[in-house]
């Protein structure tokens, strides 16, 4: 009886996960092509830093930026709080993650609809999560003595997640000659380049030869600050050696990207106001640091996340929303409990996210638009994350409008050449956003 009932159990949760594999193949889909029909991505920052949780002996890290405008994000723990570097290094004997199962991972993400997992393999405090022949300062040297990102690609292969890596090519408190916290405070070019040639390049080169990525993301955020035309294009070209199809983004140098980079890449939490004219995503915090931490409360609401998902697919962008997890390999349950109410709002909506286009049309800072042709109909959706009594549509006609969730008719009519579209209050009974499908 006991393996009858396991057997439906297995049953049922592999139908969950089916369902919301959403029909994008993206694993048939070459380079950019992938990534500007993949949406939504989640971003793991994950290291050493995890085990201390945004607190180290007696002392936690505020949970905001100060005016200053020095971040305190968990994994900017070491030079926040002075820790010296020796003292920090010895949390390698701390790092276990007996929980971490990267199948797990993958599949909470594709649950959640999203569609590529970007990883840190190396932050700025220098700590490779790979079994690195460049640098002894990575996952060997910890009682857990696993190659995490073997088991990361290998889940990501096994279910069709695109996935990519985050690498700190310029910052890097551990090895001597790389980018100090405070960046202005420059390294000499010689002691930098040395860095530079020593560990950043074959690091990276490491990553290619080994893992296969689909995309490198890269962090500057700052001024040039070592980061020059000369090194970026040298970096470009040493992985578009090694790779035909790795995504490069534009924060390998932020404020001079250059015309060889893939897409573009926000700052922190920035929506652009406008279109852009290349493939774009914004990386994005759950809570405000990106390392977990424990004691910052700023988690952000499934539905303001789902909002600014919507947002940046209405202007053509792609999100790339950041977990923390835990030392031990698990996810927050803050986490997982805001990606699986995301999950489920994608999966009865999700004709109105994967597969549409923009619609360069203004209807108002609380309603969003998408678009999508399939055989002679053209449909749009408009989504709406506040409620309000109608919305008027500079069209002259519009064959049926519906909710897309329940199929509920609406009624609309033609005023002054535009087309009305009457929203009934009980529609807003439910507070999660309402998406509106409408026949042109
Ligand atoms: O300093 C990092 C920070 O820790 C985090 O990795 C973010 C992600 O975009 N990038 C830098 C700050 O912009």
């Amino acid at each position: 009886m006991k393996n009858v009932i396991l057997i439906v159990l297995l049953f049922l949760s592999n139908f969950f996960i089916k369902a919301q594999d959403n029909d994008l193949k993206l694993k048939d889909l070459n380079n950019l092509e992938w990534f500007k029909q993949a949406r939504f991505g989640m971003f793991i920052h994950w290291g050493l830093y995890s085990v201390l949780e945004g607190s180290y002996k007696d002392r936690t890290m505020p949970d905001k930026s100060l005016p200053n405008g020095n971040s305190w994000y968990a994994e900017w723990i070491q030079a926040r709080l002075d820790i010296p570097a020796e003292e920090y290094k010895l949390l390698v004997n701390q790092f276990d993650p007996l929980l971490f199962d990267a199948e797990k991972w993958v599949l909470e993400a594709k649950n959640a609809g999203m569609n590529y997992m970007v990883i840190t393999t190396k932050h700025h405090d220098g700590f490779a999560l790979w079994d690195s022949m460049v640098s002894d300062y990575d996952i060997m040297q910890t009682p857990y003595k696993k190659d995490i990102l073997a088991e990361f690609v290998k889940a990501c292969k096994k279910h069709g997640m695109k996935y990519g890596f985050y690498y700190s090519h310029w910052q890097d408190w551990e090895y001597p000659g790389g980018a100090l916290p405070n960046w202005c405070e420059k390294r000499s070019e010689t002691d930098f380049e040395k860095y530079w040639q020593e560990k950043s390049l074959p690091q990276i080169k490491e990553l290619l030869i080994n893992y296969d990525p689909d995309l490198l993301w890269f962090d500057t955020w700052n001024e040039e600050c070592h980061i020059n035309p000369q090194r970026r294009d040298q970096l470009i070209g040493m992985i578009r050696k090694h790779s035909s199809k790795c995504l490069i983004n534009g924060r390998i140098s932020f404020f001079n990207p250059g015309d060889n980079i893939d897409y573009l890449e926000m700052n922190d939490n920035e929506y652009p106001k406008e279109m852009l004219n290349k493939p774009w995503q914004t990386p994005a915090t759950m809570q405000n640091s990106w390392g977990f931490h424990a004691k910052d409360y700023n988690w952000k609401s499934s539905k303001e996340m789902l909002t600014y998902l919507i947002y940046n697919i209405s202007k053509g962008g792609n999100y790339l929303l950041n977990i923390g997890p835990k030392a031990d390999g698990t996810f927050p349950i803050m986490a997982t409990r805001r990606l699986r109410e995301m999950g489920a709002w994608l999966f009865a909506n999700n004709e109105s996210i994967y597969g549409t286009s923009p619609v360069n049309i203004n209807l108002g800072d609380d309603v969003y638009l998408t678009q999508k042709k399939i055989g002679k109909e053209h449909y749009l959706y408009v989504f709406l994350t506040k409620p309000v009594n109608q919305i008027k549509l500079p069209f002259h006609e519009c064959k049926a409008t519906t909710v897309l969730e329940t199929n509920r008719p609406l009624d609309g009519h033609m005023e002054n050449g535009t087309f009305i579209v009457e929203l009934p209050s009980d529609l807003f009974r439910d507070s999660s956003i309402q998406v509106l499908k409408i026949i042109l």
